[in-house]
């Protein structure tokens, strides 16, 4: 069971207390009648600073998510498919830049953030420190992942935060377009040769597990669900959202015949809930602490990507020293 191992940094954060209790209370009532909070409006430090971490999270996760399926550019099969995976990842490196924006107008730079992620002090989603070993595992991550992704995002971009809201109505766009390409790859591949229906079941085998961390811990484990929720930032709970994709795709992965890895999973007719076996909370605690089969890897490429992207960084802030500067 997920042990709830960053209580210390959610204390870390403070609380209300010290807030103007006037102000507290119209910043809640402005929440409770459904108003969007703008950055140049009074907020609770507190707000803020989840906003940011929040955020920040979610634009590292859509940057270190573009890695295992851009790996796949130049292997997809067939032209199309690489035209279609290309512009897929390139949404991804673009929603990344919608949200540092985000993150931004609360006052943290995104150079502090760039360095936040590639020093390990920031954590980023747990899925992408897989390996996709086959076309399969890229075809699981079109699907399945952004899938996931859609009904958090979904939920929360009738959130409270404007700007945060704004960039997920835009990116939830875009994903649909991704969820769409990543089941016809599916199908396809669910309905081709032996090879083919045992790589997606192979692929899907591996993905489970980290697909069902991918919504958080348990509710009653998780740290922030509950300012977050009253605060209107997360829209649903992380059990809310693992039902409820579970509601909306596992009758879909069944349809096309694929075994999903837990005898235990069923919808329960009386309750209407999904009950299914427990994933491994300890390794979920691992792999977003840094210790997954990717996470070194991942930040590796993200620290290339930096050095060789300052010179173009220095041109656009410094022209002048561009000139001067020979290159590496
Ligand atoms: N991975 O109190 P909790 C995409 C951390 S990108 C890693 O429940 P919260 C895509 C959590 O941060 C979409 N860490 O937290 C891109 C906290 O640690 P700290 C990614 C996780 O915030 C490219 C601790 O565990 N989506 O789909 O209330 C290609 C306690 O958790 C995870 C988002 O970022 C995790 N899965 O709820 C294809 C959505 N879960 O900060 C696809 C925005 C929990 O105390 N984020 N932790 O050290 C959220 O909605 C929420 O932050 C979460 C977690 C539901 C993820």
């Amino acid at each position: 069971m997920y042990g709830g191992g960053n209580t210390f940094e959610a204390q870390q954060m403070g609380g209300v207390e010290n807030e103007d209790p006037i102000k507290l209370a119209e910043f809640e009532a402005r929440i409770a009648r459904g108003e969007k909070i703008e950055p140049n409006d009074w907020m609770p430090a507190l707000y803020r600073k989840q906003l940011i971490r929040m955020i920040e999270q979610h634009a590292h996760s859509e940057i270190i998510g573009a890695l295992p399926e851009g790996t796949w550019i130049t292997r997809a099969p067939g032209f199309k498919r690489k035209l279609a995976l290309m512009a897929k990842v390139q949404d991804e490196v673009g929603h990344a830049q919608l949200l540092y924006s985000a993150a931004e107008t609360l006052g943290k730079p995104r150079e502090k953030m760039i360095d936040d992620l590639l020093s390990g002090k920031s954590k980023y989603s747990n899925i992408f420190n897989y390996p996709t070993f086959t076309w399969a595992d890229s075809c699981f991550i079109s699907w399945l992942v952004d899938a996931g992704a859609i009904v958090n995002q979904l939920a929360n971009s009738k959130g409270s935060y404007g700007p945060y809201c704004r960039a997920l109505e835009r990116i939830c766009a875009e994903e649909s377009f991704h969820l769409k390409y990543g089941h016809h790859c599916v199908i396809h591949m669910a309905t081709g040769t032996p090879r083919q229906r045992k790589m997606m079941q192979e692929a899907l085998n591996r993905w489970w597990g980290p697909m069902m961390h991918f919504f958080g811990p348990p509710d009653k484990a998780s740290v922030h669900t509950e300012i977050l929720v009253k605060w209107k930032v997360k829209m649903a709970t992380n059990d809310e959202c693992r039902q409820q994709f579970l509601d909306m795709y596992v009758p879909k992965i069944w349809e096309l015949g694929l075994n999903i890895p837990d005898p235990n999973l069923k919808k329960n007719p009386e309750t209407g809930e999904w009950e299914y076996t427990e994933p491994d909370w300890e390794e979920f605690k691992r792999v977003i602490n840094g210790d997954g089969p990717c996470n070194a890897e991942r930040l590796a490429v993200r620290r290339v990507a930096e050095e060789r992207g300052a010179w173009v960084r220095k041109a656009l802030l410094k022209p002048e020293a561009a000139y001067t500067t020979p290159l590496a």
